[in-house]
């Protein structure tokens, strides 16, 4: 087991679960506050107190996305690995990556982030001042790096592909009649909770940060309701780190319905701050219908709840949920089910492609048969319109019965 340092901004609670949740043992805890110093990002005398605690095997961990000039000074200085915030993200995806897909995301975020440091390295080693990157010679570094671009090509085109697939797939699906729902929110929010509690999958979910890396698409009952659940947001992604996982996100963006999931159990502050940092990188991204859902509300006092709704107020007014204790679940389906127009009809009809129709593209409640057949139904208003539309088409409208 390495010996980590953290080196944590005073501010964050985030940083140290965040090396936990990886199984890391820390050592040391270094805090700082704030960018002290270009060459470094923390001050210089932060850097001679790590200086002081590290072993051969250390491993620093900073909580700051560091310029690669500052990743290489800090690490020729202290002379053994240190990773940023970003470079721990990257860690705690593979180790969580399963799926095919998310293994291929992870794999593209880690040489994206590896590129500038070995350009940074080449830099340097032309002017010799460093071993080089983990300890190899220039040239190899060189090759290295070429190697990389082509690993990098290589996995953007198996990813454009499976973002076609799921192009392809949504499509197929809109057209049988489904409403998409993406489960959107900080991770650890309580999404895939949510989704098992919806639709009764198995989904893991676990008091950890990113236990879910891949989606996860299961059907609401019988409905024409799909949810998907994913990848959860974190402070301190930068835009590029998001790229790599958008076909993941592509479920969220894409979505008819958008459920921003967000932990009513978190201090004020920490609601604040995860609603921002999911805000931004959502918004202006989405297309579909946004359902704020304020999760865990057992863990939340009532006079909390006032503010963090009250915080939200630019939105469309919340659901408040306990996903874990099956609380206003309920609720929060009719609420999807309105967003996305699936409503009830009853119709009168004696003409089985008809009844073929509905049974395709909606979802039965009641049928009974006399000399004709009663059916009570659920389906989404635009299809409603089509069917009646085929309805008038055969009988002039003189069968229909709207109920
Ligand atoms: N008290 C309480 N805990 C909940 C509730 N819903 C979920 N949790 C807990 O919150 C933790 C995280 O739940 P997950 O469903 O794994 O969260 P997630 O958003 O999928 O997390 P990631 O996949 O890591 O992004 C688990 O320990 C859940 O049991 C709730 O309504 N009340
Ligand atoms: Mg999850």
């Amino acid at each position: 087991m390495r010996s980590v340092i953290a080196v944590k901004r005073r501010d964050s609670w985030e940083f140290i679960p965040l090396i936990k949740s990886l199984g890391y043992d820390i050592a040391q805890i270094v805090e700082f506050s704030g960018e002290k110093n270009p060459k470094f990002y923390i001050g210089k005398g932060k850097v001679e107190e790590i200086k002081e605690m590290i072993s051969e095997d250390s491993l620093v961990l900073v909580d700051a996305i560091l310029k690669s000039s500052q990743w290489f000074n800090l690490e020729n200085t202290l002379g053994v690995e240190v990773k940023d915030r970003v470079g721990l993200i990257i860690d705690i995806f593979a180790d969580r990556a399963k799926s095919r897909e998310a293994m291929l995301q992870v794999d593209y975020a880690r040489l994206k982030y590896e590129i500038p440091l070995i350009r940074e390295t080449i830099h340097h080693s032309r002017l010799s001042e460093h071993a080089g990157w983990h300890g190899a010679g220039e040239y190899e570094i060189a090759d290295y790096y070429e190697m990389i671009r082509r690993r990098m090509s290589k996995i953007e085109k198996k990813l454009d592909r499976i973002k076609l697939e799921r192009e392809e797939r949504r499509k197929r699906r809109r057209k049988e009649g489904f409403v998409l729902v993406g489960i959107a929110g900080y991770t650890n929010a309580g999404k895939s909770t949510l989704l098992n509690a919806l639709t009764s999958t198995g989904r893991i979910t676990e008091e950890r940060m990113f236990s879910t890396l891949s989606t996860k698409t299961s059907r609401l009952g019988r409905e024409r309701v799909l949810i998907t659940d994913t990848v959860g947001f974190v402070e301190g992604m930068p835009p590029w780190l998001i790229r790599a996982f958008e076909p993941t996100l592509e479920e969220i963006y894409n979505a008819d319905i958008i459920l921003l999931l967000l932990d009513g159990s978190d201090s004020i502050d920490e609601f604040k701050r995860k609603l921002e940092v999911s805000q931004n990188i959502i918004e202006s991204k989405i297309h579909g219908k946004l359902i704020p859902v304020i999760n865990k509300i057992d863990k939340a006092s009532n006079e909390e709840l006032e503010q963090k709704i009250a915080m939200l107020k630019e939105l469309p007014p919340p659901e408040l949920i306990s996903a874990r204790n099956n609380l206003g679940l309920s609720e929060l389906v009719r609420r999807i089910f309105k967003e996305a127009e699936l409503e009830e009809y009853s119709l009168t009809i004696n003409d089985d492609s008809l009844l073929n129709y509905i049974r395709r593209y909606g979802k039965i409640e009641a049928i009974t048969y006399d000399e004709r057949v009663n059916v009570k139904f659920s389906m989404r208003r635009s299809f409603y319109e089509q069917l009646i539309k085929k309805l008038n088409q055969r009988s002039n409208g003189k069968e229909a019965l709207r109920g």
